[in-house]
């Protein structure tokens, strides 16, 4: 058919190396940059379907996040701004792996298995990172839509949550917000002055913020927010990729497993910092007090501010809504501790991969979730939305309620629903420091975090090892969770697990414990378990 003459003459250009099999994992594809061209290729085709099946606007946003400069990556992007449900990441492995001469015949399958009408049009959003090779990959993500009759629109270099938000707001026809960067940049400083412009006397000092771009895209998309800012927060921006490399001691995937400050960021004592990871959807904040000893607060603490945050305002509007806060493995024991007994907030643990604590989040009226490496967001449930919105425009709500009740309205506006989002995430922390007249310092002893330890162990194959309880325990290979178990016993305060990555060829070892020393010492045990 005329259709796939074109698919069957382009892929031509992007071959796929015999024998090279890939999979789809928790973010996407994901591997050095020189392996993905056809993937990309194939990820544009499977993107165009996607579009005709949902008869909506898909995403494909090209990078490798917070891993070396030398990879890249791919994910896609469903029409709310979603990552692309499960049976779809099926077919991209399929389509990913198949040889050449076969593409086609697993393309049809796909069409075939979803009755997918191919007369009918095809959107597709693409988006890109600063990484070097993401400008010739994002053209063979281009060329594969192009080559199905799909139509494109390049965004160029963007963070990946700035094109969630923009596919979200291209199928909400516009009520989430306008699917253009002025558009992001207008709603979120919008939002964040009318939640700031409430809080008299602000001083340079709690307007003064440190950020480590992690030498990338999040470094230049701050850059070009910065006017729509007003001087309400006046950033510091370090790594902002004139000189560095992407991610490399910086960003905030090194700062959160190293548990040091980045490398290139002057940092005066006390003073308020935070990372962004190389495609800006994950954020950390970290200072150093006058001993010199590091501080990290990290998504457990992102997520224990604002839900106490969130918490505080409904009852002082007088909302009755459920507030929950969806964590994985990887929480730190304190935090859902301090959740659970201290601020009676319902704890949720799913597996690592933020599409898991995204649909978590879902179930309730209020989901805060976050993975301790700073992934997150909040949901607010369309039903929670309504009777915020309905309450501000009551004219009986008085004064003290309204105040709380407008405050909770801009804070929804600031968020960035679709995915977590390093540039969101740290306009709703630096509001709600300001409202609550809180330093970092302040934040930071809200509760004190376990002395933990993350590694990774390299063995042959990562997927002998299997886990269930979300990923606390394991199941496989027979003999590994006892042995754990007995380690763990030897320490106080002590949890450990153990589970293969889903971006990386590795297992990955967690413990915490009552000191550092013990930490990781249990930690070091484990691997050794594990190898
Ligand atoms: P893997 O490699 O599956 O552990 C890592 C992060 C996830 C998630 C993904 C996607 C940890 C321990 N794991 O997954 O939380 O962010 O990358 O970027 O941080
Ligand atoms: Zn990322």
């Amino acid at each position: 058919m005329a259709q796939f003459e074109e698919v069957s003459q382009k892929s031509k250009l992007h071959p796929k190396p015999e024998g090279l099999t890939l999979q789809y994992g928790t973010a996407g594809f994901r591997t050095q940059a020189k392996h993905l061209d056809h993937i990309m290729f194939r990820m544009g085709l499977l993107a165009t379907l996607r579009s005709k099946k949902t008869k909506s606007t898909i995403g494909v946003m090209v990078t490798a996040s917070h891993n070396p400069e030398e990879d890249n990556g791919v994910k896609l992007i469903d029409p709310m701004g979603e990552m692309v449900t499960a049976t779809w990441e099926g077919y991209a492995t399929q389509l990913a792996n198949a040889e050449q001469d076969s593409l086609l015949k697993e393309l049809k399958v796909v069409i075939e298995k979803e009755e997918i009408d191919m007369s009918e049009p095809a959107s597709v959003y693409v988006g890109k990172d600063t990484r070097p090779s993401s400008a010739s990959l994002s053209h063979a993500v281009l060329d594969g839509v192009s080559s199905l009759g799909g139509k494109t629109h390049d965004y160029g270099l963007v963070t990946t949550p700035q094109l969630h938000y923009m596919v979200c707001c291209c199928n909400t026809h516009g009520s989430y917000g306008s699917p253009t960067v002025e558009g992001y940049y207008q709603k979120l400083s919008q939002a964040f002055l009318q939640l700031t412009q409430n809080v008299p006397n602000r001083t340079d000092d709690q307007k003064r913020l440190l950020v480590d771009g992690a030498n990338g895209i999040g470094a230049l998309k701050m850059r070009e927010m910065e006017p729509f800012l007003r001087s309400e927060l006046q950033v510091v921006l370090s790594n902002d990729g004139s000189s560095g490399k992407l991610n490399h001691m910086c960003g905030a995937d090194y700062v959160k497993v190293q548990q040091k400050a980045p490398q290139g960021m002057n940092m005066g004592v006390g003073e308020r910092c935070c990372s962004f990871d190389g495609d800006a959807d994950r954020i950390v904040y970290y200072y150093t007090d006058s001993k010199g000893c590091f501080h990290l607060l990290d998504g457990d603490k992102i997520a224990t501010l604002i839900s106490t945050y969130l918490k505080e305002l409904l009852t002082q509007a007088g909302l009755n809504l459920q507030v929950a806060v969806v964590q994985t493995a990887y929480a730190n024991g304190s935090s859902t501790r301090y959740l659970e007994d201290v601020m009676k907030v319902a704890v949720c643990c799913t597996k690592t991969g933020v599409k898991h604590l995204h649909h978590a989040a879902q179930e309730y009226d209020i989901g805060v979730y976050f993975e301790a490496n700073g992934h997150g967001t909040v949901l607010f449930s369309k039903a929670a939305q309504k009777q915020i919105q309905e309450l501000v425009k009551d004219p009986n709500t008085n004064d003290e309620k309204k105040r709380a009740v407008k405050l909770l309205e801009s804070t929804i506006n600031l968020i960035n629903q679709t995915v977590g989002d390093a540039i969101s995430d740290m306009l709703v922390i630096e509001a709600v420091l300001a409202i609550r007249g809180m330093s970092v310092q302040d934040w930071d002893t809200i509760y004190t975090d376990l002395p933990n330890r993350q590694l990774k162990v390299t063995v042959s194959d990562r997927r002998v090892i299997d886990t269930t309880d979300a990923e606390r325990k394991a199941v496989t290979p027979a003999g590994l969770q006892d042995a754990i178990d007995s380690l763990v016993k030897k320490y106080k305060n002590a949890r450990s697990f153990v589970r293969p990555s889903g971006t990386e060829d590795v297992v990955r070892v967690y413990a915490e414990a009552d000191t550092q020393e013990s930490a990781d010492s249990l930690a070091h045990e484990v691997s050794l378990a594990v190898y």
